[in-house]
């Protein structure tokens, strides 16, 4: 009997050790990968606009540049506390509530008017140069960042699909609503959107022959839109 319960004793111990090692391993190690900025909320830069000139307005009638942030999960997130920042160092900290549904979108004004609001910062985007842009939780770590170079036109540069996709030039804005699969197939300026044709995945549903047709993409936002009419704003 003695011998058993040392036995059992033992292995209980070992057991016990071995998974108290596995678990801090995992969980360190899953927690804090600092080799691939792995967002932390599901929080992403969804689309951004360094070249806006009549393609939206903010709640001043300017008609800044802007910064789409998506919550990619099912729990609204509140992102007062967080910080946005620019590749020059800029950084531009939340101080008031800036509430991201679930599933939804919230736009930042890169306008160098902090003092138009919560989501307004304090710099601006650059559209002959390009820039980088990162944006922190409450601990200082990365959620998101993207580094994006000239724009053409007032072309966007969004993900598709919405959060998890790759960027892409759009010619297409959606400030404030998903970026769809308007500009899936036909990511570039200035009639590169041909390219496409070749790809025959076809998620956008443009069909599989040649897809030369979908041209520019033109059709998407035209004329001003007034922030009010904006879910994101
Ligand atoms: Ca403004
Ligand atoms: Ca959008």
């Amino acid at each position: 009997m003695k011998l058993v319960s040392a036995t059992t004793r033992s292995l209980l111990v070992g057991s016990l050790v071995l998974g108290a090692c596995g678990g801090s391993d995992g969980g360190g190690n899953g927690g804090k990968d600092a080799a691939s900025p792995t967002p932390l909320a599901r929080l992403f830069i969804n689309e951004l606009q360094s070249s806006n000139q009549d393609t939206v307005t903010d709640e001043a009638g300017e008609a800044d540049d802007w910064i789409e942030i998506y919550n990619d999960s099912d729990t609204a997130i509140e992102m007062q506390g967080y910080s946005l920042s620019d590749s020059s160092g800029l950084s531009q900290a939340i101080t008031g509530s800036v509430l991201v549904q679930p599933r939804a979108f919230k736009l930042f004004w890169a306008d160098d008017s902090p003092g138009q609001g919560a989501n307004h910062l304090g710099f601006k985007l650059s559209a002959s140069k390009g820039d980088k842009l990162t944006v922190k939780d409450t601990s200082g770590r990365t959620v998101d960042s993207v580094t994006f170079g000239v724009a053409t036109g007032q072309n966007t540069y969004a993900r598709f699909p919405d959060g998890s996709g790759a960027f892409a030039w759009c010619a297409a804005p959606t400030p404030g609503a998903s970026n769809g699969a308007a500009c899936a197939a036909a990511p570039g300026p200035g009639g590169t959107g041909g390219t496409a044709g070749g790809t025959g995945t076809g998620p956008s549903g443009k069909g599989g022959s040649g897809g030369s047709t979908s041209t520019t993409g033109s059709g998407g936002v035209t004329g001003s839109v007034d922030a009010s009419s904006i879910d994101g704003i």
